[in-house]
């Protein structure tokens, strides 16, 4: 499937898909990688939205497809682009229960008909201290929610990734408490920087990445923006989370981006940016991962040291 919901044509909506494509992968011409982005390049990329975008360089396609966290798969940073074809991800059902007025099981097709799909970019900072500049498509998370109702009551939202251990390989042995929970408050749910995220470089999200639809959180820790969604639930209480399960003082409820606040084993004030090969460069980590204009209100009053 791919994206034909724009009205109107702009400037990247034509721009040969091979302009995308990095040096590397030009190099390696006519390899798998190529293969996988061609096809008819009628389709056309959502408008992007400038307000939500920052005006960082990209990492390139590659990267963000090749060098991924998906514990399903597997551990290794590459395990998920190597393994994640075996997941089927159509049809594909969401449930939705607990404190809504419209509980029930949504296809995705219905979850996406008629919502406000559009490009955001988005820096993602991963708690292991590197970080990536995402061309996400997607739509506000808050448009799902009010159509889904939440009652009075509802005071945060949990989600769940799929359990099937037939084609997510790394779930046939322990590793994590499956399946993959996070959670987060109600309010920073509605937050419009949070998406429900389809795809990225204007193509429908590859499987390594959490097809067909993930959160994306952008001012926490890259672990809060749960893969290949399969339920949505409405709740009264904190969530249990994975990570925050696995090793409650490493990685707490909240995990918002915290230069000030080192991870027990290492520090966050700076972070990797992956990609660029020779010229790879470590920056300054931002409170909130740069975001603190737009969300610092949501937490005002809490101490984030203790909260982490
Ligand atoms: N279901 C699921 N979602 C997940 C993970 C996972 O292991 N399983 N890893 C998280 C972590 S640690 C990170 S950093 C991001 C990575 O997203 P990306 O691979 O698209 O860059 O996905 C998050 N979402
Ligand atoms: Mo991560």
């Amino acid at each position: 499937m791919t994206y034909r919901f724009t009205t109107e044509l702009r400037y990247s909506d034509v721009t040969p898909k091979s302009l995308w494509l990095n040096r590397r992968q030009i190099m390696a011409g006519g390899t798998a990688a190529l293969g996988l982005l061609a096809g008819p390049s009628m389709a056309t990329t959502p408008p992007r939205n400038p307000r939500y975008s920052v005006k960082d360089e990209l990492t390139d396609y590659d990267d963000i497809t090749s060098y991924n966290n998906f514990y399903e798969f597997g551990t290794g940073k590459d395990d998920p682009a190597r393994h994640a074809s075996s997941l089927t991800t159509s049809p594909w059902e969401v449930k939705v229960d607990g404190l809504v007025g419209k509980p029930g099981v949504y296809a995705f097709e219905d979850i996406i008909k008629g919502v406000n799909l559009e490009e955001r970019i988005y820096r993602l900072r991963c708690v292991e201290a590197w970080s990536m500049v995402v061309p996400w498509i997607g739509f506000q998370l808050s448009e799902f929610l009010q159509r889904v109702e939440p009652q009075a009551g509802a005071r945060y939202v949990a989600f769940e990734t799929l359990y099937r251990p037939e084609e997510m390989r790394g779930q046939r042995s322990r590793g994590l408490d499956w399946p993959y929970r996070e959670g987060l408050r109600l309010d920073e749910a509605m937050h419009p920087l949070t998406l429900l995220a389809t795809g990225l470089y204007g193509e429908d999200m590859p499987k390594q990445n959490g097809a067909p639809i993930r959160l994306v959180v952008p001012w926490k820790y890259g672990f809060k923006s749960i893969k290949s969604i399969v339920r949505i639930s409405l709740v009264s209480d904190q969530p249990e989370t994975t990570w925050n399960m696995q090793a409650p003082r490493e990685y707490g409820f909240y995990s918002n981006v915290n230069p000030n606040r080192s991870h027990p084993r290492w520090s966050q004030a700076t972070e990797r940016v992956v990609g660029g090969g020779l010229f790879a460069k470590r920056i300054e980590t931002r409170m909130f991962n740069g975001y603190a204009d737009e969300v610092a209100s949501l937490y005002s009053g809490m101490d984030l040291i203790t909260n982490y």
